[in-house]
């Protein structure tokens, strides 16, 4: 699997992320619920062990998001270890029939908050906080809520800025947050996994490397899909020489014939991130791979 190659060294916190941090403790007393979201492909890596220590003792729910990109039996894995560990959670894809769901299970998590003002004889608005590292689909789960486009929504990280209220309807509000990733990504692995499916800025690691990286991932356990897809001849290549391989097979050549790496480069991870590869997850359950908290 490492095939010599080591995960990144990445370390990213820029200013703003400390800042939204204490503006989101701010907001949370004023919430009665929140909603964790984390990337069905990676649901260890992608979980913030800050937001989990911030948000402990609130009423909680857990969206692996993404699911359409991930492989249906590992979610159907990763529900049933956080079942076993107590925690609501459930696959999301930004179907309105998962949309539903997933305002079914708010509901659920929230039965006593509505039970209690049920009994004092009023109706209270259920205000629910949506947190999660960048690029989950955090507004784009509000925006599905709420049936319109209401926060702004884009493929890369840091697109929502500010934390915002938003009513969904008159008896339930939705907080969007800027994504939170935590202080130290000292964990390579998680940063770097992080990093394939587009949650740290691009500026911030070496293009090439996480592109070979992840070139060797994918070898190491689909072969036959990853060297179809990219025209690797040679899948026992190895860093730069194993980026020629996809530069001659798919033409991404410059002038004279020399290999374009960058193009190359980009086009792996796009072609990641898109699911071209079919759907893939890349962490197992803790039970079942043997690894523990990446995070
Ligand atoms: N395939 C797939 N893409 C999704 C899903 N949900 C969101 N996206 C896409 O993921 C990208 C990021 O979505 P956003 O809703 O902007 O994510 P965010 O968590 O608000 O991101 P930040 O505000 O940058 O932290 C967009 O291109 C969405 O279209 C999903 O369930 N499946
Ligand atoms: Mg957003």
């Amino acid at each position: 699997m490492e095939r010599g190659f080591p995960f990144l060294d990445i370390q990213w916190y820029p200013g703003h992320m400390a800042r939204a941090k204490r503006l989101l403790f701010q907001q949370l007393s004023k919430t009665d619920l929140a909603v964790e979201l984390c990337d069905a492909r990676i649901p260890l890596s992608s979980r913030n062990p800050d937001l989990d220590r911030m948000i402990a003792g609130k009423r909680r729910i857990l969206l692996l998001c993404k699911a359409d990109l991930a492989d249906a039996g590992a979610t159907n894995r990763w529900l049933t270890h956080f079942t076993n560990e107590g925690v609501r959670a459930m696959a999301y894809d930004a179907t309105p029939r998962n949309t539903q769901k997933a305002r079914e299970l708010m509901d659920s998590a929230a039965k006593e908050f509505y039970e209690r003002a049920e009994r004092r004889g009023i109706k209270k608005t259920l205000r629910a906080m949506v947190v999660g590292v960048p690029n989950v689909g955090k507004s784009t789960f509000i925006n599905r809520l709420t049936g319109s486009a209401t926060t702004d929504v884009g493929d890369r990280p840091g697109v929502t800025r500010a934390n915002r209220w938003v009513k969904a309807n008159p008896y339930l509000e939705v907080l969007d947050t800027p994504g939170l990733l935590w202080p130290k990504l000292s964990d390579k692995k998680a940063a770097t996994r992080l990093a394939y499916i587009g949650t740290i800025r691009d500026a911030v690691y070496d293009q090439l490397e996480l592109s070979i990286r992840l070139l060797s991932e994918l070898l190491a356990d689909r072969k036959e899909t990853t060297c179809e897809r990219f025209k690797i001849k040679n899948p026992d290549a190895e860093g730069i020489t194993l980026l020629d391989e996809v530069c001659r097979g798919r033409g991404f050549l410059l002038k004279g014939g020399v290999s374009h790496y960058d193009r190359a480069s980009a086009v792996i991870l796009d072609e990641f991130r898109g699911g071209k590869l079919g759907r893939i997850t890349l962490e197992q359950p803790p039970a079942a791979s043997g690894e523990t908290g990446a995070c």
